[in-house]
């Protein structure tokens, strides 16, 4: 988690510097989430799915952080080669299927590869996270529909942050407590906190597992919180210092290092060697997108044309 929000300050500080460009979300506060979740699933098969707020999913299912950074660079050694960007981090070999700019664009994809799993008879089960926000989108409830009345291997998680961009769920919603959305689809639901990697963990458990044994679907709502705007331009009018200050108290990574520290697991020692390790990692990661070439031009037309004779390829650049 250390990594991941060190990871994600480096990436706003180059952001300001211009250097990493377009849009930029940030996932510092949520990192309990993905924890409790990595340890919740089968790293060996599993599969994940989630929005553009995407930069450390993809490093916790294993892609090799350096390449992260530079796809945000818009460098030729990133995940896409540079063309996806911030949002688009996608690396079918993690079995981390993106990275989505359309609010809700991802949760019938999600329920889809759970699909095609359900038909090859495999037993990998497909985390399928969205916001608080893209739960308001029609495609949630036709997925949610399909996905109960075929019982596909999916789990469906609602990272609520308590706003979509500047709007908070109470001013959009008739009823704040998410998780009971699956309950118009008989489908198990429930809300956990999500502040602590273990509580994630124990909630999302028995939804994979019965994902897993052909039990179908389940919808859990994750109360968590982001410490930075929605985006890198939010002048974050919309709520109030005191309000991030309260859940910084509650922040995860000093939640865990707490109980670190309390039952011994490591020594002042060991646990300054992890900070200096983690920050050598980040350089590492600079670094290597700082250093790494652009994109030819040409590859435009060789990523996005699957058929060799399509009419633009002999357009080619020269
Ligand atoms: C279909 C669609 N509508 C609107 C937008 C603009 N938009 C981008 S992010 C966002 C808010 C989504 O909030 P939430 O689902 O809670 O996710 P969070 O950003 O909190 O992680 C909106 C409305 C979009 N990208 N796609
Ligand atoms: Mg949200």
């Amino acid at each position: 988690m250390l990594f991941w929000r060190k990871f994600e300050d480096k990436l706003a500080a180059v952001y300001i510097q211009q250097k990493v460009r377009g849009f930029l979300h940030l996932y510092n506060g949520q990192e309990a989430v993905l924890a409790g979740s990595l340890h919740a699933m089968d790293s060996e098969k599993d599969r994940m799915i989630t929005a553009y707020r995407n930069h450390v999913q993809p490093i916790g299912m294993g892609v090799d952080p350096k390449r992260v950074m530079a796809e945000l660079y818009g460098k030729g050694t990133g995940t896409s080669q540079g063309l996806g960007g911030s949002m688009h981090i996608f690396s079918k070999a993690h079995r981390f299927y993106g990275g989505h700019g359309i609010v809700g664009g991802q949760i019938p994809l999600g329920a889809g590869i759970a699909f095609a799993d359900k038909y090859f008879n495999r037993d990998s089960v497909t985390l399928t996270f969205m916001g608080d926000g893209a739960v308001r989108q029609g495609s949630l409830h036709e997925t949610l529909n399909l996905a109960t009345l075929w019982q596909l291997p999916v789990v469906f998680i609602v990272e609520n942050n308590g706003y979509a961009m500047g709007t908070s769920v109470v001013r959009t919603a008739s009823h704040t407590d998410i998780y009971k959305l699956g309950l118009g689809y008989e489908m198990p639901c429930s809300q956990v906190e999500g502040m602590n990697p273990v509580d994630v963990a124990k909630g999302l458990e028995p939804a994979i597992d019965l994902a897993r044994k052909g039990g179908g679907p389940s919808f859990i709502e994750i109360k968590t919180y982001r410490y930075r705007g929605h985006s890198m331009s939010d002048a974050q009018k919309y709520r109030t210092k005191k309000e991030v200050e309260e859940y910084r108290k509650i922040d995860p990574i000093s939640q865990v290092l707490e109980i670190i520290k309390q039952k011994k697991y490591a020594s002042e020692k060991q646990i300054k060697e992890i900070d200096e390790r983690v920050a050598k990692r980040v350089r590492e990661c600079e670094q290597y997108a700082e250093q790494s070439p652009f994109p030819e031009d040409n590859i435009m037309y060789d990523v996005v044309y699957q058929q060799k004779d399509y009419p633009f390829i002999p357009h080619k650049i020269q």
